[in-house]
This record gives C-alpha cells, sequence and structure tokens, in this order.
C-alpha cells in the first residue's frame, strides 16, 4: 500500500508524502482508492436490483470507502508516521450534495449495504452539478449559494454510454457517469448518475438564480430547484423523466447484453421506485417494451412484476400530482399510456379515491405506482400503520398483499466506525469485532450495564467526543461552547411538522427562567442545525428566530454561562458526522403521524445518545428496544394527533389565550429586544401564524415538551444513571443496521439470490 501510493505521488506531484499538501494527498488517495475498487470483483446475480432515486445523498466517500475497502488502517497509519492527519486531507475533500435530506441519504446507506450484503443492486439517479444549495447566514437570515462538487479528480468515472431521450419539442442525448460502490469485506456495485450533454454551468448567475426555461442547458444543474411556480414544476418534470428514461433504457440496455428475454424482465430486474419521484419509470417502461413489439397487455404485467415503490411521507402537499397538462408539455408520448392504466382502473373500480388521473386532471403518481406496482412499503411500523388506516386505506383494502413495512435503517460502517472511531474500538474491546458485520451483536454490551469502569469509560469517550466537538465549532463559526455544558441537538431539515419552533419555545423559557434567576444546574448548548427550502416561507422565518435568539442569547454574559445557542451554518452529512458522536441529548420531536420514520433519531441513538421524542414514525420502535426507562417521551400519540385533523377542532389561540407561560413564550419573538435585532417581518409572521395557525400544532405539546425536558436534564446530573442509559442505546440499536433493513427487502421484495 505504501509503495503504491507514493508511487502515485510522484508521478503526479513529484515529491515525497511528507512534503505535499492536504489535497495532493487527497487526490493521490482518491486514485489509491478507485485503483483498489478496480481489482475488486463487480457482484453479480441472476436476478438485479436497480434503486431508482432523485437523491443519493452520499457524503464524502474517501473514508468510506477506505474502510470497506480494507484499506482504512493501512493508510491512518503511513499517513500518521509521515506526520499527516487524515481528518485534516478528508477536509480537502468536497461533499456532494445530490440530496435533501432522509430520503437521499436512505438511497445512500441502502447502496452501502446491498453491496456488503454482496447483492446485485444498482442505484440510477442524476448528476447534478450543484446539488442542494449551500446555505449561508447573513443580517439572521438564510441565503442559498451553488455547491459545486465536481473536480478535475472525483470519484465520477466516465462512461461510454449514452441515450437519447425524447421530449416534446426536442431531444437531449445523455452521458452517463458512474460512481463505484464498493461494499464491505465484499464486491463492487455502481451508482450511475445520468448528465445532459449540453449543460451549462455558465448561465448560473447571483446565487441560485438561472434561466429555469433553458431545459437544454439547466437539466442536471440543480436538485429541485425552486419549484414554486410553473417553469419549476415543469423542470422538475424535465428532470424526473430524463431520469427514468436513461434508467429504463439502461435496464433494458443490460437485459440484451446478458441475453436474456424481455418476456422475463421480471425475472431479472427488481426496479425499487423511492418515493414518487421515480414513478415515469413504469409508463416509460411499458412505451420501450411496446416499442419493442410486445402487446400493452403483456408489457403492463410484466412491469407490474418488476416495480416496487417505497412511500416517505404521509404530508398530503409532498404527494406529487402532475397535471395532465404539465405532461402534455414535455412528455407527450407517455401520455396515452397514462390514460389507458387509468382507464383500466376505472374500468375496474369505481371508487373514486383510486383513480390514477382525477376529476381536476392531475395524475396521482402514487396510485399509478400501488396499481401497477407488485409492492408497497412504509418506512417504519407506525408509518406503515397510518398507510394502511387511513392515508391510503382504498389501497389497502384493494391489494392487502402489496403492502409490508421495512423500518429504515443507517450503515453503521460510517455511523459508528468512520464518525466515532474511539466508541467503535472500545466497544470491540469489549465485545470483538463481531458486530461489524453482525450488529445485533453489540446486544452483547448489555452484559456491561452494571460494570461502573465500562460507564466511567463510556462518559469519558463521550466528553472527549465534545470536546472535539467544541474545536470544530470555534473553527468553522467562531462559537465558544462550554464543554462540561449538555449538548441537546436538532439536526434535520427545517420544516413546520418536525417542530424546531417548539424547541426555540422550549429556549425562549429557558432564557427567561435564567434572567428570573432560576440558574440551571449546569450549563446547556441548544444545537439547530436546518435547511430550508428556498420558497418555504414560514421555516425561514423559523431560521430567522433562531439566529436572532442565537445573537441575544450568546451575547447576553450573565445568560450565556449558563445557556448557549449554536445555528449550524449550512449543515451536511460532514457536519452530522460531527456533532451525533458528541450529543447528549437527541431532539425528536416532530408531531405524531408526520415524520414516517426518521434516520437521524437511529444515528443518535447508536452514538448513545439519549432521545426526547414523540411516539412518531421509529421513535416508536427506539422506545420498544430500549424500555420507557432509557428515552424521554413527551406528547399527544398519532391517534389523539389523527383525531384532532379529522374533528377540526385544533385552536392555538385557545391555547395561547388560556395559558399563561404559553402567551409569555410566544409573545417574546416579538419582543422588543428580538425585535431589535432582527427583522419585524418575519418575526410577526411567525407570531401570527403560531397563534392563528399552528398547523403542526407546537403549542399543543409546549408544555408536555418543556417538562420532559426538564426532567432529562435533571436525570443528567446522574452520572452513573446516564451512562447506563447511553450503554443500553448503543447495545439495542443492533435493528437499525442498514444491513437488516436491506435483508428484508430481499427476502420480501426482491428476491436476488434464490
Ligand atoms: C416533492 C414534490 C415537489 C418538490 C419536492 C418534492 C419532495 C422532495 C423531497 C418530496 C419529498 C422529499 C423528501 C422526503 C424525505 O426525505 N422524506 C423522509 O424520508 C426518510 C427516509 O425514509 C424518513 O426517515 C423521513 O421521516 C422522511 O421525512
Amino acid at each position: 500500500m505504501k509503495d503504491r501510493l507514493n508511487q502515485i505521488i510522484q508521478t503526479k506531484y513529484k515529491k515525497d508524502l511528507h512534503d505535499c499538501s492536504n489535497e495532493e494527498i487527497y487526490n493521490s488517495l482518491l486514485c489509491l482508492t478507485k485503483e483498489t475498487a478496480r481489482d475488486k470483483p463487480a457482484i453479480t446475480g441472476e436476478k438485479k436490483l436497480y434503486y431508482i432515486s432523485a437523491e443519493f445523498l452520499i457524503g464524502k466517500l474517501l473514508s468510506n470507502n477506505m474502510i470497506n475497502l480494507g484499506i482504512y488502517e493501512d493508510i491512518d497509519k503511513i499517513l500518521k508516521e509521515a506526520g499527516k492527519s487524515l481528518t485534516e486531507i478528508e477536509d480537502a475533500e468536497p461533499e456532494p450534495s445530490l440530496g435533501n435530506g432522509g430520503l437521499g441519504r436512505l438511497a445512500a446507506c441502502f447502496l452501502d449495504s446491498i453491496a456488503t450484503l454482496g447483492l446485485s443492486g444498482d442505484g440510477i439517479g442524476l448528476n447534478y452539478h450543484y446539488g442542494l444549495f449551500k446555505q449561508i447566514f447573513k443580517e439572521h437570515k438564510q441565503y442559498e449559494e451553488k455547491n459545486p462538487w465536481i473536480t478535475d479528480q472525483s470519484w465520477l468515472t466516465n462512461t461510454n454510454i449514452a441515450f437519447d431521450v425524447k421530449f416534446k419539442n426536442f431531444t437531449l442525448r445523455s452521458k452517463l457517469y458512474d460512481i463505484d460502490i464498493p461494499g464491505y469485506g465484499s464486491g463492487i456495485n455502481k451508482l450511475h448518475l445520468f448528465d445532459i450533454e449540453t449543460v451549462n454551468e455558465a448561465i448560473v448567475n447571483e446565487g441560485i438564480a438561472f434561466d429555469k426555461e433553458n431545459i437544454k442547458e439547466n437539466l442536471t444543474l440543480f436538485l429541485y430547484p425552486d419549484d414554486s411556480d410553473r417553469a419549476g414544476h415543469l423542470l422538475r418534470i424535465y428532470q424526473q423523466y430524463f431520469m427514468v428514461s436513461n434508467a429504463a433504457q439502461y435496464i433494458l440496455k443490460e437485459m440484451d447484453d446478458k441475453g436474456y428475454s424481455l418476456d422475463d424482465l421480471d425475472k431479472h430486474v427488481v426496479i425499487q421506485i423511492n418515493d414518487t419521484h421515480p414513478s415515469m419509470v413504469i409508463p416509460e417502461l411499458i412505451r420501450l417494451l411496446q416499442m419493442r413489439g410486445m402487446s400493452f397487455d403483456q408489457a403492463a404485467g410484466v412491469v407490474s412484476k418488476t416495480c416496487a415503490y417505497t412511500n416517505h411521507t404521509i404530508l398530503a402537499e409532498a404527494l406529487e400530482k402532475w397535471p395532465v397538462e404539465y405532461l402534455e408539455e414535455v412528455v407527450p408520448d407517455l401520455l396515452p399510456i397514462i390514460y389507458e392504466l387509468d382507464r383500466r382502473i376505472k374500468e375496474k373500480y369505481s371508487d373514486e379515491k383510486v383513480d390514477i388521473i382525477d376529476k381536476q386532471k392531475r395524475v396521482h403518481m402514487a396510485h399509478m405506482d400501488i396499481h401497477y406496482g407488485f409492492s408497497v412499503n412504509g418506512v417504519a411500523a407506525l408509518h406503515t400503520d397510518i398507510l394502511k388506516t387511513s392515508e391510503l386505506k382504498p389501497f389497502y383494502d384493494l391489494y392487502p398483499e402489496k403492502f409490508n413495512n421495512k423500518t429504515n435503517g443507517i450503515t453503521f460502517r460510517r455511523w459508528l466506525m468512520h464518525c466515532n472511531p474511539k466508541l467503535s474500538s472500545y466497544i470491540s474491546s469489549l465485545i470483538g469485532e463481531a458486530w461489524k458485520q453482525d450488529a445485533e451483536k453489540l446486544e452483547m454490551l448489555m452484559q456491561y450495564v452494571d460494570d461502573s469502569e465500562v460507564i466511567q469509560k463510556l462518559l469519558q469517550i463521550r466528553s472527549e467526543n465534545k470536546k472535539e466537538l467544541k474545536q470544530f465549532l470555534i473553527n468553522t463559526q467562531g462559537i465558544e461552547i462550554d464543554e462540561e455544558s449538555i449538548y441537546d441537538i436538532q439536526i434535520k431539515r427545517l420544516h413546520e411538522y418536525k417542530r424546531q419552533q417548539m424547541n426555540v419555545l422550549y429556549v425562549i423559557y429557558k432564557y427567561k427562567q435564567i434572567k428570573a434567576g432560576n440558574i440551571p444546574k449546569r450549563p446547556i448548548t441548544v444545537i439547530f442545525g436546518a435547511k430550508a427550502a428556498p420558497a418555504y416561507v414560514l421555516a425561514k422565518d423559523i431560521i430567522h428566530l433562531i439566529l436572532c435568539l442565537q445573537e441575544l442569547i450568546n451575547s447576553d454574559p450573565s445568560v450565556s454561562k449558563h445557556l448557549k445557542v449554536v445555528m449550524i451554518e449550512n449543515y451536511n452529512v460532514t457536519k452530522a458526522a460531527k456533532l451525533i458522536p458528541a450529543c447528549d441529548i437527541s431532539e425528536q420531536i416532530s408531531l405524531a403521524s408526520k415524520e414516517a420514520s426518521g434516520t437521524g433519531n437511529m444515528k443518535f441513538m447508536l452514538n448513545g445518545a439519549v432521545t426526547l421524542g414523540t411516539l412518531d414514525g421509529a421513535n416508536v420502535e427506539i422506545r420498544d428496544l430500549v424500555g420507557e426507562e432509557n428515552i424521554c417521551i413527551f406528547g399527544k400519540s398519532s391517534e389523539e394527533v389523527i383525531s384532532l385533523y379529522e374533528e377540526q377542532t385544533y385552536d392555538p389561540g385557545k391555547l395561547y389565550q388560556e395559558d399563561a407561560l404559553i402567551q409569555e413564550l410566544v409573545d417574546f419573538i416579538i419582543d422588543k429586544q428580538l425585535i431589535k435585532i432582527g427583522d419585524p417581518e418575519n418575526l410577526c409572521r411567525l407570531y401570527k401564524d403560531l397563534i392563528s395557525k399552528d398547523w403542526f400544532m407546537a403549542l399543543l405539546d409546549l408544555k408536555d415538551y418543556i417538562a420532559a425536558k426538564e426532567t432529562a436534564l435533571a436525570q443528567y446530573e446522574d452520572r452513573e444513571a446516564w451512562g447506563k442509559m447511553m450503554l443500553v442505546n448503543t447495545a439495542k440499536a443492533g435493528f437499525f443496521s442498514s444491513d437488516r433493513t436491506i435483508k428484508q427487502y430481499n427476502q420480501d421484495v426482491w428476491k436476488l439470490n434464490q
């Protein structure tokens, strides 16, 4: 390894390792890692999975690829001997932001597990040049900039594969780039990212503004650019169709290359449709099969046995319904097929709720997936239950056999071995290395639950990780936090249903308490990290409030000794990996029934944080695993929330009027101290929304939340007992390995290697 690295460095830079800059070492390691992957066998099989997704939030790849290829430790040692630090070298790697959040990160974890389990399965998506925007804070507000990640040397490998994709008014030629996905101790799968030949990075102006109508040059520039107007929606349809047409052509090409008959498509191919973004793959495949001489009946039949759909959301506004008129404008060739698919459903079922095309001439993408796919799954037990009993009930009544649950998971290679090396090696010193292949073995840690030496060591590792995070925040944001304080962390996309605003109201509560002389036993650091969609007004108002409070509190010496607020700028996968191992309290406080699963909750649990959460998504399963005494649960249940929506009786104005504390906290949003720091328009709008609408019921659970958080903070003072909770959380996290999730998908849905 050492010789090869030196050779690469010599050829590239004509110097020795210890004279190289971190960037030069990074480029050399990139080369070495790609080369090592090339020497590993491709994973093959009679049947192959294609995981089609508009998002793959892969994060930085260097360390993870080295871990999976089994060269991480050698390289780490070689670098240390030359006086270099791998952590600093990693800083030179740009992070691709090819996803928004959970759904995209899940796809990346799945690729890791699919390869690790030796299953033949590739990802197919788009090669966004600027990905999701980079978040910048200016004057306490979020601004968006492009996030370029494709440099001369990158993980992308050029292929010679290209297809034509025909739109209404023009045809675009694609260009395929591949990224190797090495499994941990196994072979290689691929992530296929399609691009357009004619993409033009130069058309992006200030921020992330660009001509939305210039499809030939903009199609692969950004992930979901602002979709608040018609041009934005059309661009999104262009992207989706471009992705799935390439995917379908690629899949059929591989069938041909392997000499399989298209009649047997379902025996050799399974397609997982990641939310509805790739749903047009169904009509597109039918169209292509018809062009190859198959009848509509046969094509629809075989495609239905090939496609499976995963639902990631219960928020009605996030379910895609495209006006027929939009599809007409972009992909007229698909419409006769969609009309026919819809006609067959209308002929068979009289219930309008299961129509594909509704009375307002909108195509319900999820409905098409359910009728013409063989599997529908939710992403946590509670979520799947809600789909069956309420959101998708009419479909469950028609096809109970299609519905199944696959509780999400995370790859332990990235979310423990890489991000928390100290905890990882301590675990191995206690129970051996077998947990790395079989995560359920972490349960062996339970034998140490009463061993105070082990508990002390866990507490010590946590405090070392907290010191590292403190240094990171000094370096990156110039904010100094108290390493002895309790680190309370909420990191996820900004959305009203996730209720960052409720956490903010807690911060206001604590601020007021401290001002009134009720000093907490120990300082508290409340950390947020969140991007808001550029056109999501209230989400941006909440960010504004957090940034204003950060200034007010951190610059008031009488308060900042006891309470600090940190809003992480440009929260991303790399930052998550630094925050999670240092966390004491994991905030998972969505309105019950609204968070399909959550996966951050699993990452925190695995690293030994204690969850403060509602009984929502996978929190329910976390509670079942760790037991009530090792988690802090509060708030109304999903049943109660669902009935409140049904009865339409929730009235935040009443809660505000009748409860002095709620009133005092909400009023502070427009207190003159904050108005002086911030923008009255943003603060007033948020204030008004909370007392008149509060669609995600932050005020409903607020008091319960404050009480639960106070209890958790008090529990923290019994360090030994807290250390035990940490141990139980890590020990019981094995279930949330994405290896388990993928084994279940394979057993119940994909049936590869059988
Ligand atoms: C839809 C229409 C128009 C524009 C954008 C979209 C859009 C984009 C992204 C809709 C949804 C998404 C992403 C959804 C997502 O990340 N869902 C999360 O998926 C995770 C993995 O299953 C779950 O853990 C989270 O609970 C869920 O919120």
